[in-house]
């Protein structure tokens, strides 16, 4: 039985409030799509948009489709909480594993939330600091509507363990692996973008490559975990925590530190220390690895989630993990340093200081208010670095 309908916290109230925020998301979404469909500028036509707007857009789709999954979870509970109603209570007739699966369907897509936009921005830093078109525009935009949609078809996988039937477990392992194929898509073609590019090595450029090693150990760890025999050695593991982390955090965290790195610039005509930025990076990511390497090791050994206390011979992997989260707070620390001080303090730039194609960079830094000073100009497309003109370009 889910805790949530036994429990004597104030479990109704909380979940109203998972409804209201359902609803911010949802309405967030709406906004996304209703602003791609009807605002775009009229010369700007859907192969011309930023590959980060596409991101943006394939996200608002799972937002719209997936999240009154959860809105309607939270109402359920609510209703058998309040009126007796036997929904998941087996004592009342319900079904608790029909939870489970409710409250996966939305919250596999989320995952999917939160981490495609930290792709479509590293798909905007790789080419800027390579100074290289996008390797395969089409497919990097198609790969995320994939994403979308092949991710809304697994979410069965975090409940191998729970009771299913063999055929259920073998179709959601399949489908799990279908989602590596346009996570893979895009991971090549960052790839073949750098490839034989002019590449400059600037702080969201370090972010962008760290996102791509860090989320193809999350990825390929989650491979170990979708696939039934695997996971059920290392289901409740600390294996899951790692994976987690690199997904979320090494994924969606470094994308979103990326961004800051990169559009810093734009929203304050201000650039933080560069030196600094690459020192916080690189304490950042050694930090990120001596914390969550060794929970896929320990994991793998059998070190169970969701415990304070552990055999002896569990010490050591915890021992590092450990330090290295203080070495990653230290990281952090020194990054929010450098941004908030640069915000006020840092030295001022020009309109477009990486020499992007986008056209964001063609208003002043910080941008007036609507953005641009009349109406913009789409001289060149997103990628077209030979169209960046000479006052404009990276110095
Ligand atoms: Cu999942």
């Amino acid at each position: 039985m889910p805790f949530s309908e036994f429990t004597t916290t104030n479990v109704s109230v909380a979940v109203i409030g998972v409804f209201i925020l359902g609803f911010s998301s949802i309405l967030t979404g709406l906004n996304f799509i209703t602003t791609v469909h009807r605002l775009k500028m009229p010369e700007m036509k859907w192969t011309k948009m930023p590959l980060f707007v596409w991101a943006l857009y394939a996200t608002a789709w799972i937002q719209v489709l997936a999240t009154p999954i959860l809105g309607i979870t939270v109402l359920l509970i609510f209703v058998e909480r309040m009126f007796g109603i036997g929904l998941f209570d087996p004592a009342k007739g319900g079904d608790p594993i029909l939870y489970q699966h409710l409250f996966w369907i939305y919250s596999h897509p989320a995952v999917y939330i939160m981490v495609v936009p930290a792709m479509g921005v590293v798909t905007e830093i790789i080419p800027t600091f390579a100074r290289k078109h996008i390797f395969g525009y089409k497919a990097i935009a198609f790969s995320s509507l994939a994403i979308a949609f092949a991710g809304s078809l697994v979410w069965a996988h975090h409940m191998y363990t729970s009771g299913m039937s063999d055929t259920a477990v073998l179709i959601f392992s399949f489908l799990t692996f279908i989602v590596a194929i346009p996570t893979a898509i895009k991971v090549f073609n960052w790839v073949a973008t750098l490839y034989k590019g002019s590449i400059v090595i600037e702080p969201p450029l370090l972010y962008a490559l760290s996102f791509i090693f860090l989320f193809s150990i999350g990825g390929l760890t989650g491979l170990i975990l979708g696939s039934a025999g695997t996971d059920i050695h290392v289901h409740d593991t600390y294996f899951v925590v790692g994976h987690f982390h690199y997904t979320i955090f090494g994924g969606t965290g470094f994308g979103f530190f990326g961004a800051m790195h990169y559009w810093f610039p734009k929203i304050y005509g201000r650039m933080y220390n560069k030196k600094l930025a690459v020192i916080s990076w690189a304490i950042l990511f050694v930090g990120f690895n001596i914390l969550y390497f060794p929970m896929l090791v320990i994991g793998m050994m059998g070190m169970p989630r969701r415990y304070y206390d552990y055999l002896p011979q569990y010490h050591t992997g915890h021992l590092i993990s450990t330090i290295g989260s203080w070495i990653l707070a230290t990281g952090l620390l020194l990054m929010f340093y450098n941004l908030f001080k640069s915000i006020k303090h840092g030295e001022k730039v020009g309109k477009s200081p990486w020499g992007a194609a986008t056209l964001e960079w063609t208003t002043p830094s910080p941008p007036p208010t609507l953005n641009f000073v009349g109406e913009p100009k789409l001289t060149r497309g997103p990628y077209d670095y030979k169209g960046v003109e000479e006052d404009e370009q990276y110095t």
